[in-house]
């Protein structure tokens, strides 16, 4: 019975159902709704905030913004793009390719923009997802959460931020009526995205203080544009754009030893990366600064032709003291000098063993994703699939990251698990199914016996790889061709099932015990 009291997301008559919601249209969103369309599950609505598809893609807009794993890798393998016009694309030229991919796929019909997820939860009775958003609410069978590691911005908790009155943004949300040109200009932040903003606007700023916590190592950038013969090629050469492909995914997976099981074998890269520095930086004190004190590939190995360059200017200043405080006007550092600045960016990078969605998310038991993972520990089966969360598979889930690859080939080898979900369900007529606590238990325990020896465990660095329990909680610590093969197929044995008979007779004797 409805009451006055009950919570909006309770009242069904008013919510709009699929048989499957997607949250968000990153790559990870769009290509399960390609995938899921081609396969006939063709009821399904994709719930996006932003107001168009391409999620991180779409919000990192930053000057200088652009991949650092080659093109001919980083796209679907389903939707090439032939017309890619030099080695590491620039934001803008991936956002357009993920534009056109989801103008061509006839799969934008279903996708709500505008739309922000504010909560779900699992009804067991109704075997339903019950989804809150801005825009009203929604029911689903199936929910597959495809938010991103890396979109919400993780700002600092440094003093007296808050009252900045100067420009200031997160690099993930530039503001770009904000002209920068002949300002003071400060960038919190040495990670990938600052490495990429500095050069693209010391040239305009009339000074540029760098405040750097940690400094990254740097390989260099071996992007070029593609001649007119190599694009000829790639579009009317059978296989040939495949082979190039190919041949970029076998170099990267070269990586992996070096990563998580022999360190030592990532040495000729730092000490590529050593000559990188010492060639661009010729003064010892800034050459000083910025030489990590960690073992390469600890943190994200980031890679720049133009960043050292940028620091060595006489406009721009690497501060290595800690800030103590953020004034109206003015950064101060622990030894006591203020740096007078008219803008402040904030390359702080994301929540991501943390975010904000995992609050929102509850499963079977009332419990949310963030209090279950606080529990023990972020985690999930196969990266997709966690205890308690019924008939939720996760795109980009625990462990799912990769140190040297492209996330693209992660996220199409979750999606064929989540779309083989799907069809499992249908044939064998389930209303649920929910991974076994131990079978997850006993894939996490033996994930983190392999993380141990790996170069994010011993490398010396503290890093967003890691949850605030010292786990590494966001990698996969192998080939990605081992997890493609763990999720070629759905491995129901893996899960308890209800079939839609035993909750029809479970919800008969519920109603029959609450009348009598
Ligand atoms: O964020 P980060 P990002 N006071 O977390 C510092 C992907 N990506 O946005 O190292 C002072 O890497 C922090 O210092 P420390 C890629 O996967 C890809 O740059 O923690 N400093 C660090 O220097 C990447 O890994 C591309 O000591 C503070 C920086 O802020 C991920 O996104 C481009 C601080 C944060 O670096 C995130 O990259 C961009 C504080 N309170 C991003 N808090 C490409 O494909 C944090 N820091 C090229």
């Amino acid at each position: 019975m409805t009451t006055a009291t009950q919570p909006k997301d309770t009242a069904p008559s008013k919510a709009r159902h699929a048989e499957i919601i997607i949250i968000g249209s990153g790559f990870a969103g769009l290509g399960a709704a390609i995938k899921l369309n081609e396969a006939g599950h063709t009821d399904f609505l994709v719930l996006e905030r932003g107001e168009e598809v391409g999620g991180t893609w779409r919000d990192n807009s930053y000057p200088g913004a652009a991949c650092d794993v080659p093109s001919q890798l980083y796209s679907y393998s389903f939707a090439l793009n032939p017309d890619w016009s030099r080695s590491f694309s620039k934001q803008p030229e991936i956002q357009a390719y993920i534009r056109n991919v989801a103008a061509a796929s006839g799969v934008l019909d279903r996708h709500l923009f505008s739309t922000e997820l504010l909560g779900a939860r699992w009804d067991a009775a109704a075997a339903l997802w019950r989804i809150t958003t801005n825009q009203g609410e929604f029911t689903a069978s199936i929910v597959i959460p495809a938010v991103g590691a890396l979109c919400e911005p993780a700002l600092p908790d440094i003093k007296g931020i808050g009252d900045f009155e100067g420009e200031i943004f997160h690099s993930s949300r530039w503001n770009h009526d904000v002209d920068l040109t002949g300002k003071r200009v400060a960038v919190i932040g040495t990670g990938a995205s600052s490495i990429q903003i500095v050069p693209a606007i010391a040239g305009k700023v009339s000074h540029l203080d760098v405040y750097q916590r940690t400094a990254p190592w740097i390989l260099p950038r071996a992007d070029r544009e593609y001649s007119a013969v190599e694009r000829f090629a790639y579009k009317h050469v059978p296989g040939f754009q495949r082979l190039a492909r190919a041949g970029v995914y076998a170099l990267r997976e070269t990586q992996v030893v070096g990563l998580t099981k022999l360190p030592a074998l990532l040495k000729p890269l730092q000490l590529s990366a050593t000559m990188h520095l010492r060639k661009a930086i010729k003064d010892p004190v800034l050459r000083a600064k910025v030489t990590p004190n960690f073992s390469m590939g600890c943190k994200r190995m980031l890679i720049s032709n133009n960043y050292y360059p940028a620091l060595a200017q006489p406009n721009v200043d690497v501060v290595t003291d800690p800030i103590s405080e953020v004034r109206a006007g003015s950064i101060v550092t622990k030894d006591g000098t203020v740096r007078e600045i008219d803008a402040l960016i904030v390359a702080t990078g994301f929540h991501v063993t943390d975010s904000p969605v995992f609050e929102v998310i509850r499963g079977k038991t009332g419990t949310t994703l963030s209090e279950t993972w606080d529990r023990i520990g972020m985690q999930g089966y196969k990266g997709t699939a966690v205890a308690d969360f019924p008939n939720m598979f996760f795109l980009v889930g625990p462990n799912t990251g990769l140190g040297h690859s492209s996330m693209v080939y992660m996220i199409e080898s979750q999606i064929t698990y989540a779309v083989e979900a799907v069809a499992t369900l249908k044939r064998h007529g389930l209303s649920s199914v929910e991974v076994r606590g131990d079978v997850s238990a006993d894939f996490n325990r033996e994930l983190q016996e392999r993380l141990k020896p790996t170069v994010w465990m011993t490398g010396g660095c503290a890093s967003w790889y890691l949850d605030k329990h010292g786990n590494n909680t966001t990698l996969w610590p192998g080939h990605t061709f081992e997890f493609r093969k763990l999720t070629k197929k759905f491995d129901l044995d893996a899960y308890h099932a209800t079939s839609r008979r035993d909750l029809a007779t479970s919800t008969k004797t519920a109603l029959e015990g609450s009348a009598s």
